[in-house]
């Protein structure tokens, strides 16, 4: 049996559970409180060195780590990758794009207000990281414009990679009403087969 250690509210563990979930593969949950060190721990450090959640896994106790890798392992070979080698390079430059420049600010200033972690520090960061979150979310809507979704004109991981963080970004304070096609985007990614919400059991 998969199994995928996770966080119920990270976005990084959503996407994988969406993935699964869309792909028709059952498997089992272990929470981990990651505000309190849970991932920290000699045996979760044994899963993944770096300490983080999400990890999948495998039947054969093989544990995966990074939301990206474990993304494109679940997918290769589904509808949710396309064949072609341009294509799949796209969908890594939108995962990288994600990584580098969505995630480190969307979701960690979604973080800290939800979780009530800001401190005198996080203060100080908060004006640029909320300015490069928005730059991000400018390159999402200038490129969805003339697309339904990210790649090839079809629902692939890179949608899922991006969905995660943004479509509860209003939770970091993200105000979307200026990103129409954004918005129109992240109605059509729910309205995928197999949808699940980011707090589904
Ligand atoms: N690049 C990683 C980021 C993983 C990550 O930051 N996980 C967070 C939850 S969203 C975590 O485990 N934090 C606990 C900690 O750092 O101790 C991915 O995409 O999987």
């Amino acid at each position: 049996m998969t199994t995928l250690h996770g966080n119920a509210d990270s976005g990084n563990c959503y996407k994988v559970r969406l993935a699964l979930a869309q792909l028709g593969r059952s498997f089992t949950r272990i929470e981990y409180d990651t505000d309190h060190g849970a991932t920290r721990t000699p045996g979760f450090l044994s899963k993944n060195p770096n300490g983080r959640v999400p990890v999948l896994e495998l039947d054969d106790d093989t544990h995966l780590a990074e939301s990206g890798a474990i993304l494109w392992y679940l997918a290769d070979g589904t509808d949710l990758l396309p064949n072609d080698r341009l294509e799949r390079a796209q969908v890594l430059q939108w995962m990288f794009f994600e990584q580098y420049s969505h995630e480190p600010y969307i979701a960690v200033v979604r973080h800290w207000l939800k979780h009530h972690l800001l401190d005198a520090a996080r203060t100080a960061q908060l004006a640029e990281r909320q300015a490069k979150g928005h730059a991000a979310l400018a390159v999402m809507e200038t490129h969805l414009a003339i697309r339904p979704f990210f790649v090839a004109s079809r629902y692939s991981i890179a949608d899922i990679a991006l969905y995660a963080y943004t479509h509860v970004a209003h939770e970091g304070g993200f105000d979307l009403s200026p990103y129409p096609h954004i918005i129109a985007w992240l109605e059509r990614v729910r309205m995928q087969p197999r949808h699940v919400a980011i707090d589904a059991p």
